[in-house]
């Protein structure tokens, strides 16, 4: 009986190690790219935020006036840099790549 119950808790801790690490693999297919664009007043934010997130791949869309800047958080195997550029060049905007940050687990930040 209590062999019984330390094979059930062995079985259940293995589980949720394998689910953990899942988790873990999504966020590391997770990268970050910042794009410097032409958008210049609120219309331009408000285009990119209601085409951008439609893209095939991304996750997030974050838009910086200021700094005229777009990032995007994207699923590497569904779309790249690339192609996000592309998406907002095809919405009226220049869009120039600043550099390609990856985001693993655990990063120092
Ligand atoms: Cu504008």
């Amino acid at each position: 009986m209590k062999k019984h119950l330390i094979i059930t808790t062995a079985l259940l801790l293995l589980f949720s190690a394998g689910s953990l690490s899942a988790q873990e693999k999504n966020k590391k297919e997770l990268s970050t790219v910042k794009f410097e664009t032409s958008i210049d007043c609120e219309n331009c934010v408000n285009t990119i935020m209601k085409n951008l997130p439609f893209e095939k791949g991304v996750r997030d869309v974050k838009c910086d006036l200021a700094t005229k800047e777009v990032t995007v958080q994207y699923q590497k195997e569904k779309t790249d840099t690339g192609k996000l550029k592309r998406a907002i060049e095809k919405l009226g905007y220049t869009a120039t790549e600043k550099g390609e940050k990856q985001k693993p687990a655990g990063n120092k930040k």
